[in-house]
């Protein structure tokens, strides 16, 4: 078994699709180990997206990813990073393979539903993040 991070952004909780797209990733055999729904400050958006500061999104990014509450999820599956990278679907929604999560709850590239860790170290680095240990159960 190994963990994930995700975050339901911010376009999928307006959309009243948090529920929705927990049960597809349960479905997909995830098992949820914390969960919390979070406003992000501009600090903390910018901290948590720190690799990107020199992309030219990166501002649009932070307005998007403070733009209203967010779901941080902590998750375990076996190859819970890859795994949840193919259920994820491509970053632009536009593009994600059909049953993907943007596929089905995404709009375009930066209102694409969730986030998922690109690597396991990672992983452990955003999980940290949002989760004190003694919070995942
Ligand atoms: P992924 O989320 O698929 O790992 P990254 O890490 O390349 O994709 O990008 C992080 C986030 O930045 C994406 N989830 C998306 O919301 C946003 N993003 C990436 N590329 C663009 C872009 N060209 N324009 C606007 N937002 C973007």
């Amino acid at each position: 078994m190994s963990r994930t991070l995700t975050i339901i952004k911010p376009d999928a909780v307006r959309a009243g699709n948090s529920g929705n797209i927990v049960a597809l990733l349960q479905k997909e055999g995830f098992v949820v180990l914390g969960m919390r729904q979070v406003q992000l400050t501009r600090a903390q958006a910018e901290a948590f997206y720190a690799v990107h500061n020199e992309r030219p999104f990166f501002g649009e990014l932070v307005d998007f990813m403070t733009s209203g509450p967010c779901v941080p999820i902590s998750l375990e599956r076996d190859n819970a990073q890859e795994y949840l990278r193919e259920v994820m679907g491509a970053t632009n929604s536009e593009e994600a393979a059909e049953g993907t999560v943007r596929n089905l709850y995404g709009t375009d590239i930066q209102n694409n539903a969730i986030h998922g860790s690109d690597s396991d170290e990672n992983a452990a680095i955003e999980t940290a993040f949002f989760f004190a240990g003694c919070d995942l159960v």
